[in-house]
């Protein structure tokens, strides 16, 4: 299977794409301002919600290849998994995926006029005011029902999966979710699971909620370390858990993605709460590049080859070679729709030839009061408020 993946990336080159590439960069545009989740308006939010609903209603136009793909939205869930095993675990796994987001972002603007940026979500805004309020990590405003995108998967008695990593606990849930804009009612996905091709596999989006990865993993301390490492491969190995080994430490991307949601690595796009997750990555990224901008938006380094923890079945052939390392010439694929883009060109989010955006502060100024009496004011007064309007079935104008 994965032979056959192989050659298929090396082809899609020379494939005739029905969608437009989305670079160069737009240049007329502005940059694009991306905002935690909780800094849009409802408004902002419905909109963005409403363009994923869009995109997962317009054909795919990756049939010929991954028959079982059955929308546009499903589409990126193709690119990401014909190249899942080379862009996890491994160093091209920030400025790959800092495409692909750019890509998504741009593709929801020019096929469904969202007008918008691609929001992030900054789980450890949860977790400080889970430590300071004593309030769930899920009821956060991100898993509501109508402004948000729903809570957990139906509990089921038997949600194991295979693969599980070492030390992992089981989640709670693991079957269709429930409410919201992508419960099973409204939300149908038929991509095959894992890194089949076809056939269809019509279904729900399942979740299963993991509160002690959530816990141990998702919270801003987790992020202050990251930023305090100084290198590059350091930066990335920690993000994907220590040494890559998932018994001594997950990493914030395992914390985002198994909290919440999908566990199988092909196809966890399938959930648009991994946009927000991974937008929440590649700030942290940039934040840390601008905290040495001259030395880090040029830093790259690193194995291509996953370490084995990632793909322990997987079988890579020759490509990439096994002591290649990635450069700044390095070329990422976002398939059909974003093409082949250089990493040099992906390191400077405000100079780049191809992406031009930039992240609003997060919550700013907590940084600096946290853990204070008027850190634990500010939460309780943010969360009255979010409650106030919840229970007024978001009548009023935020
Ligand atoms: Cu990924």
């Amino acid at each position: 299977m994965l032979s056959q993946i192989i050659l298929t990336i090396l082809s899609l080159g020379s494939l005739a794409s029905s969608a437009p590439q989305v670079h160069p960069r737009p240049i007329q545009e502005p940059p694009r301002l991306r905002k935690e989740w909780r800094l849009l308006n409802i408004i902002e939010r419905q909109h963005y919600i409403s363009a994923i609903q869009c995109l997962h209603s317009k054909p795919s136009i990756y049939q010929d290849l991954v028959s079982s793909s059955g929308s546009l939205f499903e589409d990126f869930s193709v690119i990401h998994k014909l190249q899942a095993p080379y862009i996890h675990g491994e160093s091209q796994f920030l400025p790959w995926h800092r495409a692909f987001l750019w890509t998504f972002e741009t593709t929801l603007r020019n096929e469904c006029n969202y007008t918008g940026a691609q929001p992030y979500w900054d789980y450890g805004h949860d977790i400080d005011i889970v430590k300071t309020s004593g309030r769930d990590f899920y009821s956060s405003e991100i898993f509501d029902p109508v402004t948000g995108f729903g809570g957990d998967g139906e509990m089921m008695k038997n949600n194991d999966y295979p693969r599980r990593p070492p030390n992992m606990p089981l989640g709670i849930g693991g079957g269709c979710v429930m409410k919201g804009p992508f419960s099973k009612d409204k939300f149908k996905l038929q991509i095959a699971k894992g890194d089949k091709l076809g056939p269809a596999d019509p279904r729900c989006l399942t979740r299963m909620f993991n509160p002690k990865v959530a816990k141990d993993w998702c919270g801003h301390e987790v992020e202050e370390a990251m930023k305090r490492t100084k290198s590059y491969k350091e930066f990335y190995q920690n993000m994907q858990g220590n040494s890559l080994d998932y018994n001594q430490s997950w990493g914030l991307h395992v914390c985002g993605h198994f909290s919440v949601t999908n566990v199988d690595i092909f196809i966890r796009t399938t959930d648009p709460l991994f946009f927000l997750h991974h937008t929440n990555l590649d700030r942290i990224w940039w934040e840390w590049q601008k905290r040495d901008p001259k030395k880090r938006t040029k830093e790259i380094d690193g194995k291509l080859k996953p370490l084995p923890s990632y793909f322990p079945d997987g079988d890579y052939g020759n490509f990439p070679d096994e002591k290649a390392e990635i450069t700044l010439d390095w070329m990422v694929d976002i398939g059909r729709f974003g093409g082949k883009v250089k990493v040099a060109d992906l390191m400077d989010i405000t100079k780049s030839p191809v992406v031009n955006y930039e992240y609003s502060n997060t919550f700013a100024g907590w940084d600096d009061i946290r853990g204070t009496e008027k850190f634990k004011k500010e939460v309780n007064r943010l969360t009255a408020l979010w409650e106030k309007w919840r229970s007024a079935g978001w009548s009023h104008d935020m």
